[in-house]
């Protein structure tokens, strides 16, 4: 498919799996950055359960991730979605080990804002990089196709198992998706250890989405203009304020997604 049918594709659907944009090359040093900041900086990566493990602030440590967000491919359908002022939000590790646990712990959402009365507000694309295989025994990103616009009216709670395409493709693959549209992880008993990367992209004139991932010196450009905004949307990507100093990472990420469910 060409971009311009890939961009028809998502607009009606609400999601697109590009299959092996990264080879086992390029997938081989993010591991490795991965493993090494797990060893050394234990402290920033938030244990939600056994099985869902996430990262949120990984660029100032780990140069490994900038050509993920500078992907050509996924940039080239990324400018024809949001246009030419196409901003990088956010950049997150998850790892989802091997467990017996039977559903999500975030279950249906949709991403930034939690309040289904402001959904129109959510104005962003994420995309997620699957490092490892994900085949029908593995744990799989799900989704409800066209909850981004003709369903939109779909709550969570209007979810019943059937409605939802499981996005199963080999490492190096990456899912765009309209973070508006309801999706889920599933888990699957037998699962290996499924490893992601999910990043979030919006456009210069509207406001910045997630203030978690920090954006050293050495990202900089059209791109990268949300770095020094401060007009954060209420929602999930809104670090919490007023909270003790020192707080572990885990208690902010759970504060945060406290708050923008009661907002
Ligand atoms: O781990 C998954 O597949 C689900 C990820 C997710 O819910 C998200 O990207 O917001």
């Amino acid at each position: 498919m060409n971009v311009d049918e890939l961009a028809a594709e998502f607009t009606r659907e609400g999601f697109v799996v590009l299959r092996n944009v990264l080879d086992a090359r390029q997938i081989a040093p993010i591991n490795r950055a991965i493993e090494r900041d797990l060893a050394a900086c234990p402290a920033e990566w938030a244990r939600f359960s056994d099985s869902f493990i996430q990262a949120v602030d990984l660029l100032p440590r780990c140069e490994e991730f900038d050509g993920l967000i500078e992907n050509p491919v996924v940039l080239e359908l990324l400018r024809q979605l949001l246009g030419s002022d196409v901003t990088f939000e956010e950049l997150s590790v998850i790892l989802r080990n091997p467990t017996k646990e039977g559903s999500d712990h975030k279950s249906w959402h949709r991403d930034i804002v939690r309040d289904f009365e402001r959904r129109f507000e959510i104005n962003a694309i994420s995309v997620v990089y699957y490092l490892t295989d994900v085949t029908e025994q593995d744990h799989c990103f799900s989704i409800i196709p066209g909850t981004h616009e003709r369903r939109a009216e779909m709550r969570p709670e209007d979810v019943v198992p059937g409605m939802e395409v499981d996005l199963l493709a080999p490492a190096g693959s990456a899912i765009l998706f309209h973070a508006r549209c309801l999706h889920s992880g599933k888990l699957k008993p037998e699962s290996r250890q499924r490893r992601t990367v999910h990043l979030y992209y919006s456009k210069a004139s509207l406001p910045r989405t997630s203030e978690w991932s920090s954006m050293p010196e050495r990202l900089r450009g059209p791109l990268y203009t949300k770095a020094g905004r401060t007009d954060v949307m209420e929602g999930t990507g809104r670090k919490p304020r007023g909270l003790a100093a020192g707080l572990p990472l885990l208690e902010v990420l759970r504060e945060a997604q406290r708050r923008a469910a009661v907002a």
